[in-house]
């Protein structure tokens, strides 16, 4: 049955069907199926296959909008039911959170920041295209634990460096941990720049901030 909730809402992710998006969401949760496996098993594969299809040249720009459109209204049921789930009680740290300057790519990110939020984080989200001197300003200003910083495209990855070094300009960098994560960023990245840990997805994300919090 859940097989068949997930074929349709990739395939309405694809055909770039926002409202059934919806619908197929709203109905997988009515069927008690867990919001973290909606969005594994029927979102995510579903904007893998338009970026794919991107990048052969078979769907143009208003084709990753019109999906990015979908995936954002599923998220709208989705984000209260994972909020629901983990209500952690104690303070887990304090996490800055943000897209990189040039990059507008914005549901991982959001995705992270409501898995961290789900599990006792205070998270502050930036937003997307934030500049190099708002993390630095924001980081002075509310000396988080971590500063997570999301990149979706290998042209700004490079951002996620330039940040790494402006705290150490600032003189915060042994203060604040760094994780790093976005689809084209790897692990080996992670560590050419000097980030403090990397995920591939939000859960991971968690369990990276876990950890270096406690460090
Ligand atoms: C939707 C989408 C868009 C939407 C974004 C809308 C929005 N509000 O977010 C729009 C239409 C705006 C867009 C624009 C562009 N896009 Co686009 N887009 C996508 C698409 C299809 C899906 C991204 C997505 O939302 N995935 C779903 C989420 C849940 O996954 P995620 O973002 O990867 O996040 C997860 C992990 O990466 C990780 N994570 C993410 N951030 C962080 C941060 C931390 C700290 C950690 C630990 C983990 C972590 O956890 C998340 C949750 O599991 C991808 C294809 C793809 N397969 O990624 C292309 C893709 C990223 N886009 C691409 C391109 C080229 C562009 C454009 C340049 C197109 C153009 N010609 O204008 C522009 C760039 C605009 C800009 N300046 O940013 C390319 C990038 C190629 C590259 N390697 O550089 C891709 C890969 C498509 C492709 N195959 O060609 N895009």
């Amino acid at each position: 049955m859940s097989q068949e909730f997930f074929a349709k809402l990739t395939q309405s992710l694809v055909d770039g069907d926002p409202d059934a998006t919806f619908e197929y969401t709203k109905g997988a949760l009515a069927a008690g199926i867990e919001p973290m496996e909606i969005i594994k098993k029927g979102l995510i594969p579903g904007m893998n296959i338009v970026g794919d299809k991107f990048s052969s040249g078979e769907y143009f720009l208003p084709d990753l909008i019109i999906a990015a459109d979908g995936m954002q209204k599923a998220m709208v049921l989705l984000e209260p039911e994972l909020l629901k789930r983990n209500q952690a009680v104690e303070s887990a740290g304090t996490v800055i959170l943000g897209t990189v300057k040039g990059d507008i790519h914005e549901i991982g990110k959001s995705l992270v920041g409501t898995m961290l939020s789900a599990n006792g984080f205070k998270v502050h989200d930036l937003g997307v295209d934030v500049a190099i001197e708002t993390f630095i300003q924001k980081a002075t200003e509310i000396k988080p634990d971590i500063i997570g910083l999301s990149a979706l495209l290998t042209t700004t990855m490079v951002n996620q460096r330039e940040v790494i070094k402006a705290l150490a300009n600032a003189g915060l960098r042994n203060k604040i941990k760094v994780m790093v994560g976005g689809a084209p960023v790897t692990r080996s990245w992670a560590e050419e720049i000097g980030a403090d840990g990397y995920a591939e997805d939000a859960m991971g994300a968690v369990q990276i901030a876990r950890q270096l919090v406690s460090k």
